[in-house]
């Protein structure tokens, strides 16, 4: 509006200065209106926020399924989901790793707005590897996981918190999934099903999930989203199983100015979470994960020792939490 007036008044002025004498025509000066591109807003998400609910991941200790630590985690993020007014619960079910050990799964829920019709389901496992096999010293010894395993889970809790300031009409679930983080090693004896010794957590609640018939329009899965510039391609199973919701963010990321994190390409597929999700439990789900493509993969602390609270940049924390709002509030 100011610019407007601005350009009139100024129009005006050399319009009148322009009444007495007749102007050449290479004099006349021409003023183009400034039109400020309109920006678009922002949603608040605190990185800081984040950023400590990470830190007291990690101040626990490495946490995989039967450990005293991940006992303790589990109870912090059931206790912070509910005091953000999520309705929450512990769901509790059995599975068998790759070693034949027997282990406690422990999925954390968090509903927001359970009434609602309209569902989005957000996810992210919150246990650790409980050895580092990517490392080359104490490879037998578990990791601390800030990138793997803390991070998404930072940005879920700090999303629920802005979900229930803004209080959007659509329900939000979030879930935090056991056991991701317990497959087996790459060139160990390979096991026919080694595929399936991930993810038991996401594997458990695909098939029972923790209301008979639950539905949600979508999933979004984040995992290892914490590091500095870190880059986000556009992965495989999600691009199969759910192209829209794959265009719908990265489209939101490129609207906020975040294209330099959220790649329009796409790279080969991943075990993870959204891949049980999208197959048993029959949501079609996105992976956002921070991925090299060429020699590097993963990020170079991935499964190592280095996996700890250094890796942890604020800004990557805003850019994926503040796409993961923008999207919540755009459904209606
Ligand atoms: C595999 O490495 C087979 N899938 C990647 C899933 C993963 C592990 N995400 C975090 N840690
Ligand atoms: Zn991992």
């Amino acid at each position: 509006m100011k610019n407007k007036i601005y350009y009139i008044f100024i129009t005006l002025l050399i319009a009148s200065c322009g009444n007495d004498k007749p102007k050449k025509k290479d004099s006349i000066i021409k003023i183009e209106p400034i039109v400020s591109k309109p920006k678009i807003e922002k949603p608040d998400f605190n990185a800081d926020s984040a950023y400590l609910y990470i830190q007291d991941q990690v101040d626990f200790g490495p946490r995989f399924p039967n450990n005293n630590a991940h006992a303790k985690c589990a109870e912090y993020l059931e206790t912070k989901l509910n005091s953000f007014g999520l309705k929450t619960n512990i769901q509790i079910g059995e599975g068998i790793t790759f070693n034949n050990q027997k282990i406690i799964i422990k999925n954390i829920i968090g509903e927001y707005n359970p009434e609602a019709q309209k569902r989005v389901l957000l996810f992210a496992h919150w246990d650790t590897r409980p050895f580092a096999d990517q490392d080359n010293k104490d490879m037998t010894k578990p990791i601390l996981g800030a990138n793997d395993g803390g991070s998404g889970v930072g940005i879920l809790l700090e999303v629920a918190r802005q979900l229930t300031i803004t209080k959007p009409n659509v329900g939000v679930d979030i879930i935090f999934f056991d056991a991701e983080d317990y497959g087996q090693p790459a060139g160990i004896s390979d096991n026919i099903n080694s595929e399936n010794s991930w993810c038991l957590g996401s594997q458990y609640w695909s098939k029972n999930p923790h209301k008979e018939n639950y539905k949600a329009e979508y999933g979004i899965l984040l995992d290892m989203v914490g590091s500095s510039n870190a880059t986000f391609f556009q992965e495989e199973i999600s691009v199969q199983y759910a192209p829209q919701v794959v265009q719908k963010v990265w489209g939101n990321a490129k609207k906020l100015g975040y294209n330099n994190y959220f790649i329009t390409q796409q790279m080969g597929g991943l075990i993870d979470d959204h891949k049980f999700v999208n197959k048993i439990a029959n949501i079609p789900s996105i992976d956002i994960i921070h991925y090299e493509r060429g020699q590097r993969g993963f990020h170079p602390t991935w499964h190592t020792h280095n996996d700890n609270m250094d890796v942890i940049d604020k800004m990557t924390l805003s850019v994926v939490g503040e796409v993961l709002l923008y999207t919540i509030y755009q459904e209606k």
